[in-house]
């Protein structure tokens, strides 16, 4: 469908269409959509940027997948549409393992994501050999090269279930989610409220100023953090945000 560039929700709007072409694909599942649409909701009365908090966890998250033995990128259909390449960029400055986890799983689905990530030249796991304990969704499908032998794991979008097995298994989880009251967001070691496709290209501009810090000076960026600090901001910000527009419409 042709949007004209100048319709006021321009990007939102081109969003939508790479994830409804990702449906036809094969890649994006029906529920993404849904997924996506509550994405949006939380950032709209987020203002649609990325605040300070965000910028701080991203940050942190990126010295976390530095300081790693074995950092991996957990992607899904939605990540993999939205935010591909630039997880490719990332995986790349990182030295991070990026493998195909999903919700609704089959082999043929792996495969096809398996098959769009790599056209941005970068190796996608998806062995599919290995299971974490603990967890009854199809997210418990792993790869034993993959996000079984990882000590830290960055995950967009994740579902919820799985956040909380990963730490079981001793790993630091990193949470890409928009909504900050989730059970993910409030169970990941470090949450970033933000957009995926604003949150990778921040974290790979902060990967460029990371590379060639110490072990020191990165250890220092991820011990003055605070998770639930970064949560209470976040919900502090939609608080802010819509007085504000509630006030600029003069309505109290
Ligand atoms: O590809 P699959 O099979 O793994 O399925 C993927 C979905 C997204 C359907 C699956 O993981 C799912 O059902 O996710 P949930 O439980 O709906 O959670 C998705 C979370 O991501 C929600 O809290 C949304 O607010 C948030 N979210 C949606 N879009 C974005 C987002 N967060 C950051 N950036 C987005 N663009």
């Amino acid at each position: 469908m042709m949007i004209p560039k100048s319709h006021p929700r321009y990007k939102s709007l081109i969003l939508r269409e790479k994830l409804v072409e990702g449906v036809r694909d094969g890649v994006v599942v029906l529920q993404g959509l849904i997924a996506h649409g509550r994405g949006e909701a939380f950032d709209y009365i987020l203002g649609e940027k990325s605040h300070e908090f965000a910028l701080k966890a991203e940050e942190v998250a990126v010295a976390l997948m530095l300081l790693a033995k074995n950092p991996v990128i957990s992607v899904n259909g939605n990540t993999a549409v939205l935010s591909g390449r630039e997880i490719a960029e990332l995986a790349k400055l990182t030295n991070a393992k990026v493998e195909v986890n999903v919700f609704h799983f089959s082999k043929e689905r792996v495969g096809r994501i398996k098959d769009y990530l790599e056209r941005f030249g970068i190796e996608v796991l998806a062995g599919c050999d290995a299971e974490l304990d603990g967890l009854e969704s199809a997210r418990r499908i792993v790869d034993k090269r993959g996000i079984y032998i990882a000590d830290v794991v960055l995950v967009p979008l994740e579902d919820g279930d799985r956040c909380e097995v990963l730490k079981k298994h001793g790993k630091k989880v990193i949470a890409i989610d928009l909504n900050p009251l989730s059970r993910t967001a409030r169970m990941a070691d470090v949450t970033i409220v933000d957009n995926v496709v604003r949150a990778i290209p921040n974290m790979i501009k902060i990967a460029k100023r990371l590379k060639d810090l110490s072990r020191n000076e990165l250890i220092k960026i991820v011990e003055s953090y605070d998770n639930k600090e970064v949560l209470v901001k976040a919900i502090y910000a939609i608080r802010d945000y819509l007085t504000k527009v509630a006030r600029d419409l003069s309505i109290i």
